[in-house]
């Protein structure tokens, strides 16, 4: 297998892309197309500012170098959820997410979940009655307020997330099975900046995680490797691997799906749900916005 740019011996060979690349070629083409990614689907500027949501996995430690590569002002943030029961899951996550900011002398900010709300995700897990056996729901709502508030008290325009297509493709199926035209709506690469709520982006929503894994290897890039033990059995596991499976018989099968989706929905498909009025109220606590008109998720779950 030859490098098609330079005929050396390929690195990575991508079936979806009919494309074999050496290390420096395979580099170079994924970062001039996370670029494309970029300007495609108008997710950033230069000189605006974006906060980074760090995992200490291999896409968002990517998706960081990577903009950092392109020139982008770039800050991280992990949260950690304090989810250390079955092995020292956050901590060992967090340890990996400040190496890459200290080797590539970028500024990660800290948020303790534990330290600064004198509750862990486990904790909730186990004693919130919303909680119960719903772990992910009490993770995406926890993260989601933080995010939000460090966005505001330091004032950045952006929170890009790693998510890439494995991933969008696992939510996408998951939304069509259950037709959930209200969360159809609302997946894309760019949620819009509202006087409430920064921009939203995923630069990497086109690039599939075989591909963010090769970047990271080929570069060095140290990340944690087991999963989230929350996540061991999901739906959304269960879903990547049968996509796998598809993706074998038909190379490119998810970014057909994914971008076809986004395709028909710019030509209109969601526009009678994406356009409804949502409104929005003042939590009397935290003061966040939201949908409901008594206190927000985020503050009934920590009073559950
Ligand atoms: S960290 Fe949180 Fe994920 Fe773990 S508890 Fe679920 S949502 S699986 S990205
Ligand atoms: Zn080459
Ligand atoms: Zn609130």
């Amino acid at each position: 297998m030859r490098c098609r740019k330079c005929g050396q011996t390929a690195s990575i060979n991508m079936h979806q892309h009919r494309l074999s690349l050496c290390k420096n070629h395979y580099n170079e083409w994924f970062i001039a197309y996370t670029k494309k990614t970029i300007e495609k689907y108008h997710l950033l500027k230069n000189g605006e500012k974006a906060l980074v949501a760090v995992s200490g996995g291999k896409d968002s430690l990517v998706l960081w170098d990577v903009l950092n590569q392109l020139g982008y002002y770039t800050e991280g943030l992990y949260i950690n959820l304090g989810i250390n029961e079955v092995f020292p899951y956050s901590d060992r996550s967090q340890d990996y997410a400040q190496v890459f900011a200290d080797k590539n002398k970028l500024n990660l900010r800290i948020f303790d979940v534990r330290a600064e709300l004198g509750r862990d995700i486990s904790n909730l897990v186990k004693q919130s009655q919303y909680g119960k056996n719903r772990p992910c729901s009490v993770c995406g709502i926890i993260k989601r307020h933080i995010l939000n508030s460090v966005t505001r008290q330091h004032e950045f325009q952006i929170i890009a997330t790693g998510h890439n297509l494995d991933d969008e493709v696992a939510v996408l199926f998951s939304n069509n099975l259950n037709w959930n035209l209200e969360q159809l709506s609302r997946q894309t690469p760019l949620l819009p900046e509202t006087s409430d709520f920064a921009r939203k982006i995923k630069p990497l929503c086109r690039s599939y995680e075989r591909e963010t894994t090769a970047y990271a290897l080929l570069n060095g890039i140290e990340y944690i490797e087991e999963e989230c033990p929350f996540s061991i059995g999901s739906k959304t596991n269960n879903i990547k691997t049968w996509f796998n499976q598809l993706e074998k018989d038909q190379p490119g099968i998810k970014f057909a799906y994914f971008t076809r989706f986004l395709a028909q929905k710019k030509a209109g498909f969601l526009s009678g749900v994406e356009n409804l009025p949502i409104e929005l109220h003042q939590c009397p606590k935290c003061g966040q916005p939201t949908t409901s008109e008594e206190f927000c998720a985020f503050c009934k779950l920590l009073d559950d």
